[in-house]
C-alpha cells in the first residue's frame, strides 16, 4: 500500500496532475521548496521535507533530502522487524513512492557560454541519491523517474492496482539506468575540458541517448536504433532535412562518409559517394565545376548515391543534379530557387548541414565490445621524394589533393588524380594491385597524372602498372621492406615518388 510519496521535480510541467492522482486516492505527498509551492499554487496539499527532515535546505539548496528521515524512510525493509522497529523508535514514517526529475546538467552543459561554476550547481546529488534509495529497496518504494510512465501509474492508483515486482524493477532498472547515464555525461564533460592536456584525457564512457528507432538496420530484417552522444552537437545531428524521405540507417552513414570528405578540403569540393566510399572527389573554381569533375570520375557508380558540397548549392548545379536519381544531396546552403527545383523531386533527401564533423572519438563495435579510437585527423605538408625523378611545381599541389582524397576511401584504396579530381577510384579491395588496376582502368580516357596510395606498396607491382597508364607522380606512405623495389622502377620509368610517413587505413 503506498501511503506517503516524496516528489522533488526541476521540470515541473507534469508535477501538479501527477500530485493531483496522489491527493485523491489518499496518498500524502512530501515535496521540496520549489516543488512544493508549486503544488500549493495549484491547491495541492503538501508536507514540506523541511518537517520530515527538522531541518532547513542548506548551501543554496544544496542540501535538501540529503537526510536520514528521507533515506531511512525509503530504504527500510518493510518485511524486515528490525528495520522496522528502528524506524518507530527514531519517529521516522516510511516513504512509498519516489518521483523526481534531475537538474538538467545535460541540456545546460550544450548552452553556449555557460561557465564551469554554473555548471557545476547543475550537478544533482540529493535527486540521484534518493532515485537510487528507492530503486534499491524496488520491492517496497515505487521509483518513478520517466514521465512517459506517469500516465499508467496514475491510472493504477485510481483503480486501486496493485504494483507487481515485474513492474517495479521494471521502474528500479530504468532509474538505475538513469543515475549512470547521469553521472556519466558529467564524467565526460570535466575529462573534454581537458583536452589541452593529452596526458590525462581519455575516452571514459558512453553518454549516448536513444535517440529514434529507425525503420531498419543495414538490411530491412535488422532492426535499428539511433543512439545520440549528448554531449555532441556533430554534423551527423545538427541538420535540416528540407525535403525527401526519413533517413535510412545507410543513408546516414554514407552522408557521414561523404560530409568528412569535403570537409576535407579549403577550396570548393564535391563528394559523389556510393556505399561507404567516394565514387569521385573534385575540387573546382566553383561549385558547378567541382560537381562535374566528381561526377564525371564514375557516372556509373553515383546512381542512388549521395552527393556533398562542402559551399552553397546554386541554380547552375542543381540543374545538373536533378538530372541523375540520387539518395541524398547534402550541402552547407542552398540558393533558394535551386532549392525548389530540388525539391520537386519528392523522395530525394536534401540536408543543410549546419556543422562540420567535430567529434574527437570514433567507436567501431566488435562482438562483445567496442573500439575506440581518435578520429583520423592526421595531415601532412610536406613529403619526402625517395626518386631520382623531381616533383614538377603543379604536381606537388595534384599529390596533396590526391593524399587527403585517398584518406577517404575504403582501404585497399587507390585513387588517380589529374586536375583536382579523381578520375579514377580502387576502393575496398583485399589487395593492392587490384584497387590500383580499378583506379587506373577507370581513368582510361580521363588520363591521370599522379597515383595515391593509403598504405605502403608491398611490390614494385603498382607501380608497374602505373607507368602502363603514364601516371607521373606517386604518393604513399613508404615503410615497405621492399621500398627499394618500388623506387627502382619509378626511377626506370621516369616516375617520381614520395613518401609521406603517415598511413590512411580505413576499413
Ligand atoms: O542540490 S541537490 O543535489 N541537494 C539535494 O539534497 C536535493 N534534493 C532534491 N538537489 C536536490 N534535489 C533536486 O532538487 C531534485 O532532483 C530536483 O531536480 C530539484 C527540485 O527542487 P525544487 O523542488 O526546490 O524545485
Amino acid at each position: 500500500m503506498i501511503k506517503r510519496a516524496l516528489i522533488s521535480t526541476y521540470k515541473k510541467e507534469k508535477v501538479v496532475d501527477f500530485a493531483r492522482t496522489l491527493q485523491e486516492v489518499g496518498i500524502e505527498v512530501i515535496s521540496t521548496g520549489g516543488t512544493a509551492k508549486k503544488l500549493q499554487e495549484n491547491g495541492i496539499e503538501v508536507t514540506p521535507v523541511e518537517e520530515i527532515t527538522n531541518f532547513p535546505e542548506i548551501l543554496n539548496g544544496r542540501v535538501k533530502t540529503l537526510n536520514p528521515f528521507i533515506h531511512g524512510g525509503i530504504l527500510a525493509r518493510r518485511e524486515n522487524k528490525q528495520d522496522m522497529e528502528t524506524l518507530q523508535n527514531l519517529n521516522i514514517e516510511p516513504i512509498d513512492l519516489v518521483y523526481v526529475n534531475l537538474y538538467p546538467f545535460v541540456e545546460v552543459a550544450n548552452k553556449p557560454d555557460v561557465g564551469l561554476n554554473e555548471l557545476i550547481e547543475f550537478i544533482d546529488i540529493g535527486g540521484p541519491t534518493m532515485i537510487r534509495s528507492a530503486a534499491k529497496n524496488y520491492k517496497n518504494v515505487l521509483v518513478v523517474v520517466d514521465e512517459s510512465d506517469l500516465e499508467n501509474i496514475s491510472a493504477k492508483l485510481k483503480n486501486r492496482e496493485e504494483f507487481d515486482e515485474k513492474y517495479r524493477m521494471y521502474l528500479a532498472s530504468k532509474a538505475f539506468n538513469l543515475t549512470a547515464f547521469y553521472d556519466s555525461c558529467i564524467s565526460n564533460y570535466l575529462n573534454a575540458q581537458l583536452k589541452d592536456k593529452d596526458d590525462f584525457q581519455e575516452f571514459l564512457t558512453v553518454p549516448f541517448e536513444k535517440s529514434y528507432q529507425m525503420r531498419y538496420g543495414e538490411n530491412p530484417h535488422q532492426s535499428a536504433i539511433f543512439y545520440k552522444n549528448t554531449l555532441s552537437s556533430g554534423a551527423m545531428t545538427s541538420f535540416d532535412q528540407l525535403n525527401g524521405k526519413e533517413l535510412s540507417f545507410n543513408n546516414l552513414r554514407d552522408a557521414d562518409s561523404a560530409w568528412k570528405a569535403v570537409n576535407e578540403f579549403e577550396d570548393i569540393a564535391c563528394c559523389c559517394l556510393k556505399h561507404s566510399s567516394p565514387c569521385g572527389i573534385a575540387l573546382g573554381d566553383s561549385v558547378l565545376e567541382a560537381y562535374k569533375k566528381a561526377y564525371s570520375c564514375d557516372p556509373v557508380s553515383i546512381f542512388g548515391g549521395i552527393v556533398a558540397f562542402n559551399r552553397k548549392v546554386d541554380v547552375e548545379t542543381a540543374l545538373e543534379l536533378k538530372k541523375i536519381f540520387l539518395e541524398v544531396i547534402m550541402a552547407p546552403e542552398y540558393d533558394e530557387e535551386a532549392l525548389d527545383m530540388l525539391k520537386k523531386k519528392k523522395n530525394l533527401r536534401i540536408l543543410k548541414m549546419n556543422s562540420k564533423p567535430i567529434d574527437t572519438y570514433e567507436c567501431v563495435s566488435v562482438d562483445g565490445g567496442i573500439l575506440v579510437q581518435e578520429v583520423d585527423r592526421g595531415v601532412i605538408n610536406e613529403f619526402k621524394i625517395v626518386t631520382d625523378t623531381k616533383v614538377p611545381e603543379e604536381i606537388k599541389e595534384e599529390l596533396l589533393f590526391a593524399w587527403n582524397a585517398v584518406k577517404h576511401v575504403k582501404s585497399n584504396a587507390i585513387v588517380v588524380s589529374k586536375n583536382r579530381a579523381t578520375t579514377g577510384i580502387g576502393p575496398g579491395q583485399p589487395n593492392r594491385i587490384w584497387a590500383a588496376i580499378q583506379a587506373l582502368e577507370r581513368s582510361k580516357g580521363k588520363g591521370g597524372d599522379v597515383l595515391a596510395s593509403d598504405a605502403f606498396f608491398p611490390f614494385s607491382d603498382v607501380v608497374e602498372k602505373a607507368a602502363e597508364y603514364g601516371i607521373k607522380a606517386i604518393i604513399q606512405p613508404g615503410g615497405s621492406i621492399r621500398d627499394d623495389e618500388s623506387i627502382q622502377a619509378c626511377n626506370k620509368y621516369g616516375i617520381a615518388m614520395v613518401f609521406t610517413g603517415m598511413r590512411h587505413f580505413k576499413h
